[in-house]
């Protein structure tokens, strides 16, 4: 029947079949790609059973063997339509200074919901899928309608979504829009580094926020690793040119109630906060990546910032490493700060936001309620109690708080991360060296801002330093013929900005040698990326279906780019098998369903798994859809 249909296709007829013919005319294919689509999943499902998940970051499977239950609200309204009230009209329909303004006006304090980055960022290795976050966004456009946002995007979400996932990002937010229409969505954009690790040509970031704008994302929180005020004007005014909300946020470290800690004091952060006003800023972001705001710190810098700048809404995030983050954002909110981030309870706590259903119900017995009904947080929550045992593979082992935070000060993803690779690595058990080397290396760089990126060079030089028993000292001293980790050797070259106070010397003439120095904005001397160049590579590659979003994570990430498109090639959108069936076997006879597109599911049971047959592979059968099918995987074991 294909050769049928080719034969007798009108353009095929014409005899004008230029190379472009098959991109062109996907009606042809269809039966062919639908039948080819079932059998590709069923590739990937087969090499699941026979050689186990291969997510890099796993370890054993998941522990919720059911389907997530989704909450059902004591409401009347109907909660699987999206809600349609909330702050975001505000935005939509009178733009981000309206918006600013109401939300300094409101009487009590907004809370953010992080879990669907940060929170699963700082405890499940980023890992959690579109998918599950779908399922519950609807109810939760509903149980948290007076929300200030849901922060769902950016960060370590952009490439691990490709990366480890093998799903697009930009279908992640375009979904999630259309499912909550109602609460605005925040965004971590790492100022000229946009959602990578380096530093992009300036045209590829104005295009990302363009893009962003337009997938439906609406605030950014807007940071540099080293508070370089280049670098973030760089990614304010491509927030301004994309009509977002820009939430310019300054990365707090060091201690402002400790006399002691003198390098960033109070008046360090008045002087960042004033060079951010100036260029317009709608919402002012403290951004307590590690968890380091005390109480005392959090009233002093809060209210010291709210009386120098009274119309500006100030929006608190912190991390609960330590164990004081329901306080500290008790203090902030006492001080004057209009927003503080949270996690749904089951998400919280250790190196994630502090629990949502704790600081609203402490606000709720003072006059700066947040307008969430403690109803439907537990509700939410149960969603998340299961979400968080469908994601138990991915659990750090962090079992209880760490006030040695406020020794090394590594950010909340960090630590999870750095603890979780000590381990893999066999590092597991000086992991107390590790953070003791953290500290030495921090203060061998002359005490940095440590947040992505500029916190992977501290943790990087850390384990360089424990892997080859090199004491702070050692490095200093033997730096000029020592190794150094990449990273590392570009931060002193001036690859991520310039830090505050400068780099130290000699160390880093020792370290760079005769490389190259950047002592101004390193995106300033970059040339643009030729974006139609890159498009119509891509489409010379992949075909048609490239879409102006492709292109950007093609710019921003080109390996892991392609190595996702390989993995679709190979076995279709994964981003629609069942999360219990992405991450492990399914048990023989088991019956489970993969909506594969709208109204159309697979219906599949795993029959039965072969022998070993002499070129190393296994038939693997299925049942789907009523019909026997088999595929043969290569058995990597
Ligand atoms: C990120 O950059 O991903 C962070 O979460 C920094 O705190
Ligand atoms: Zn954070």
């Amino acid at each position: 029947p294909f050769l049928q249909r080719l034969l007798t296709h009108s353009t095929f007829m014409t005899g004008n079949c230029w190379t472009t013919f098959i991109d062109d005319t996907p009606d042809l294919f269809r039966l062919v790609r639908s039948q080819n689509r079932a059998q590709r999943l069923l590739g990937y499902l087969g090499d699941v059973v026979v050689n186990g998940s291969q997510i890099k970051g796993q370890v054993g499977e998941p522990s919720l063997k059911e389907e997530i239950e989704v909450p059902v609200l004591k409401t009347t309204a109907d909660t699987t339509v999206p809600c349609q009230d909330g702050w975001r009209k505000i935005i939509v329909e009178q733009g981000p200074e309206a918006f600013a303004k109401a939300v300094r006006a409101y009487p009590g304090v907004l809370i953010m919901d992080t879990t669907w980055r940060d929170a699963h960022q700082s405890l499940l290795a980023t890992r959690v899928r579109t998918m599950d976050l779908l399922k519950v966004a609807p109810v939760t456009s509903h149980a948290l309608n007076n929300a200030f946002a849901l922060e769902c995007w950016g960060g370590a979400t952009f490439d691990v979504a490709m990366r480890f996932l093998f799903e697009d990002p930009w279908d992640r937010l375009i979904q999630l829009r259309a499912a909550v229409p109602n609460i605005p969505f925040q965004m971590l954009l790492r100022g000229a580094n946009a959602v990578g690790y380096t530093s992009y040509p300036d045209n590829v970031v104005y295009d990302f926020c363009d893009k962003a704008v337009k997938a439906g994302m609406d605030i950014f929180r807007i940071f540099d690793s080293l508070n370089y005020i280049e670098n973030m004007k760089l990614g304010i005014d491509a927030v301004k040119k994309a009509g977002g909300v820009i939430e310019a946020s300054i990365c707090y470290t060091g201690d402002v109630s400790n006399p002691a800690r003198t390098k960033y004091n109070i008046d360090y952060y008045l002087k960042l906060t004033q060079q951010l006003v100036d260029q317009g800023i709608h919402i002012l972001g403290i951004k307590d990546m590690a968890g380091l705001l005390k109480p005392k710190a959090a009233k002093q810098l809060v209210g010291a910032i709210r009386k120098r700048f009274p119309d500006l809404p100030i929006h608190v995030h912190t991390h609960d490493t330590a164990g004081t983050g329901v306080a500290s954002m008790m203090a902030a909110a006492s001080a004057g700060a209009d927003v503080v981030d949270v996690a749904i309870d089951s998400m919280s706590g250790m190196t994630s936001q502090p629990a949502m259903g704790a600081i609203v119900a402490a606000l709720e017995q003072t006059h700066l309620g947040t307008g969430i009904s403690m109803e439907n947080i537990q509700a939410l929550n149960s969603y998340w109690e299961q979400c968080r045992m469908l994601y138990s593979c991915f659990e750090a082992n962090v079992k209880a708080a760490d006030s040695g935070v406020y020794d090394h000060e590594m950010p909340g993803g960090q630590y999870t991360n750095l603890m979780f690779q000590s381990q893999q690595l066999g590092l597991g058990a000086q992991w107390r060296q590790i953070k003791q080397a953290y500290k030495e290396a921090n203060d061998i760089c002359g005490d940095l801002v440590k947040v992505t990126p500029s916190s992977k060079v501290v943790g990087d030089l850390a384990q360089f330093m424990v892997s080859n028993s090199l004491s702070g000292k050692d490095v200093v001293d033997k730096a000029s013929t020592l190794s150094f980790p990449t990273s590392v050797v570009e931060f002193f070259q001036g690859y991520l900005g310039q830090p505050y106070g400068g780099f130290p010397e000699p160390l880093r003439s020792h370290i760079i040698r005769d490389l190259k120095r950047i002592n101004n904005r390193p995106g300033a001397s970059m040339p643009p990326l030729d974006l139609e160049k890159l498009k119509a590579e891509l489409v010379e590659k992949y075909g048609k279906g490239i879409r102006d979003y492709d292109v950007i994570s093609a710019a921003l990430y080109p390996k892991v780019f392609a190595e996702y498109r390989n993995m679709v090639d190979l076995y279709g959108d994964l981003s629609v098998v069942p999360t219990r069936y992405f991450l492990a076997k399914p048990v023989v006879g088991e019956e489970f369903h993969v909506n594969i597109d709208e109204g159309k599911t697979l219906i599949i049971k795993l029959l039965a798994v072969g022998s070993i047959d002499s070129n190393g592979k296994r038939d693997v059968y299925f049942e789907l859809n009523g019909e026997a099918r088999v595929v043969g995987i290569t058995d990597k074991n």
